[in-house]
């Protein structure tokens, strides 16, 4: 049955957002704190921008599955804090080399390198210590299952293997099949992470649902991200465009072509979308969030 009162997507997305703006406003240490520079670039890197994505997914699965809010709160930022970290040392010289992350200076031109290092490390333990948080759960062993998501999606075996892979990928002329591979690792990981442990109180169906659901919607996510890459202008995006081709980096459009990659993320969404038939009105909100990530313009 439909619930009549319940608000659209776009009023729905942005209670979320802004709940979630407060849940790491909380949990981050205030600037006034010592070390305050370091405190000052965390608040920096980690509030007031980006979309979201990851909390939304957080809160949608936990609308499907009942989890309850202040779980759901904490999981969402553990990931957005992940989520952040990782864009900090991806605009590193040593790594991507960006001067521009959500439409400002990324952290390490407005601080300096080794503060964007420590912002990083610190975000990353700042993460699983609010998803640590003492009886957040009233199943210690459910809790301890999501610290182990987190680390698996964060370690070398999920975004920072994939990281590595795609570091060296550089110039190289990758299959389909191995970019599919290097990108649910580099940011698919997260992105099923954050749905999973969103969906913490869920039946094994429901689980298992959202899993496809997230797999499939982690891959569209990154086409759209290759597609607007090579289509957006750097305004509209907040990071710099086309940044993928002059860095000679296999993407889903020098593979694909822009037609048939635009084809692939419809296919992925329509995947995810058939994973969430068994749940009707429950899985709305994951539903529409699919939409919202197909139809992305930055
Ligand atoms: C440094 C260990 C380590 C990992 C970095 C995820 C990642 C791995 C780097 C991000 C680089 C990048 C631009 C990847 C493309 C897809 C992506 C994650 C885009 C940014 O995510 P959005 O669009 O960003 O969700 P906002 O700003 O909206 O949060």
């Amino acid at each position: 049955m439909t619930d009549n009162t319940a608000p659209d997507f776009p009023a729905w997305a942005k209670a979320k957002q802004a709940r979630i703006e407060e849940v790491l406003d909380e949990a981050l240490p205030p600037d006034s704190r010592e070390p305050r520079k370091l405190h000052s670039a965390m608040r920096y890197s980690a509030l007031g921008g980006g979309k979201r994505v990851r909390a939304l997914l957080c809160y949608a699965a936990a609308e499907l599955c009942n989890t309850e809010i202040e779980v759901a709160d904490a999981a969402a930022a553990a990931v957005e804090l992940i989520h952040a970290y990782s864009l900090v040392h991806d605009d590193m010289p040593c790594m991507d080399d960006d001067d521009l992350r959500r439409g400002k200076p990324s952290c390490h031109k407005q601080y300096d390198d080794a503060t964007a290092l420590l912002v990083g490390d610190a975000l990353q333990s700042l993460a699983f210590d609010v998803l640590s948080t003492p009886q957040l759960c009233a199943n210690a062993n459910q809790q301890i299952s999501m610290l182990n998501i987190l680390a698996k999606a964060a370690g070398s075996t999920g975004m920072a293997g994939g990281q590595a892979i795609d570091l060296d990928s550089v110039g190289k002329a990758l299959a389909q099949q191995e970019l599919e591979d290097m990108h649910q690792l580099k940011t698919g990981a997260v992105i099923q992470a954050a749905a999973l442990l969103g969906a913490a109180n869920g039946t094994l169906e429901q689980v298992s649902a959202v899993h496809a659901y997230a797999e499939n919607i982690g891959l569209a996510f990154q086409v759209i991200d290759d597609i607007l890459d090579a289509e957006a202008d750097t305004a509209t995006l907040g990071k710099t465009a086309g940044k993928d081709a002059d860095s000679n980096k296999p993407t889903y459009v020098t593979i694909l072509g822009l037609e048939v990659a635009k084809d692939l993320a419809r296919q992925l969404h329509t995947t995810a979308i058939s994973a969430l038939a068994p749940f009707g009105d429950r899985a709305l909100r994951l539903r529409e969030l699919a939409g919202f990530i197909t139809q992305r313009s930055f």
